[in-house]
């Protein structure tokens, strides 16, 4: 994987921005999966394919995935994050998450999380790390005071609480009940 250039990032919120919160600002509808067709998307964005699939391909988080149809369409979708507001529905299976995830978070959200749990605001998930750096750099996106809870996704299975886990790897759920996080650590 290759470092995006700065105008290749550009062009890659452009589309993340697209595919997950406003495809109609580009003049598209997804599918009910998420999905657009590949050409829609360069004919609306004044892209070439070879330019899409360089930003696909060294995208840091592997935000986009393409799937071929029976027909020989291409596809494209964003994996997760989604606003609610785009009325689609990922339709991953549910999926055995490990035991404990993380959640990283500005550390000003962190008495409100402890006091309400987690919940997915304007996104269709509560988004959940795997490990303890990727939280970190979660909530580093927003803040350099970061809190990372733990959270105790064992228990939460066992109180038939479903998770997913998207294609690049990041854990979704619908809530988190405040039982079943603690606190890790602050201000790393
Ligand atoms: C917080 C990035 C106070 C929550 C990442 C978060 C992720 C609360 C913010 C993906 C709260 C929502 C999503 C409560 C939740 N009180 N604050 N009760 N419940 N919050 O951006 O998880 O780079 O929607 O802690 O890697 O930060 O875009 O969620 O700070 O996978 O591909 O409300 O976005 O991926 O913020 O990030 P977000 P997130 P991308």
């Amino acid at each position: 994987m290759n470092a995006l250039s700065r105008e290749q990032t550009k062009t890659s919120r452009r589309i993340s921005m697209v595919l997950r919160h406003r495809p109609e600002s580009a003049g598209l509808t997804l599918d009910a999966n998420g999905w657009v067709p590949v050409a829609d998307l360069l004919a609306a964005l004044g892209l070439t394919r070879a330019q899409l699939d360089a930003i696909v391909e060294n995208n840091d988080k592997s935000r986009f995935a393409v799937a071929r149809r029976d027909d020989g369409t291409d596809w494209i979708r964003a994996s997760q994050g989604h606003s609610r507001r785009v009325a689609i529905d990922l339709d991953l299976p549910p999926a055995d998450p490990p035991a404990i995830l993380y959640h990283g978070t500005p550390a000003a959200n962190a008495e409100s999380i402890r006091r309400d749990g987690l919940r997915p605001r304007s996104r269709h998930h509560v988004h959940l790390s795997k490990d303890l750096p990727t939280a970190l750099a979660v909530g580093r996106r927003r803040s350099s005071d970061v809190a990372v809870f733990e959270i105790d996704t064992a228990a939460m299975v066992t109180a038939g609480h479903v998770f997913h886990l998207s294609d690049n790897g990041v854990w979704l759920t619908s809530t988190v009940p405040p039982g079943y996080l603690s606190l890790k650590r602050t201000n790393p």
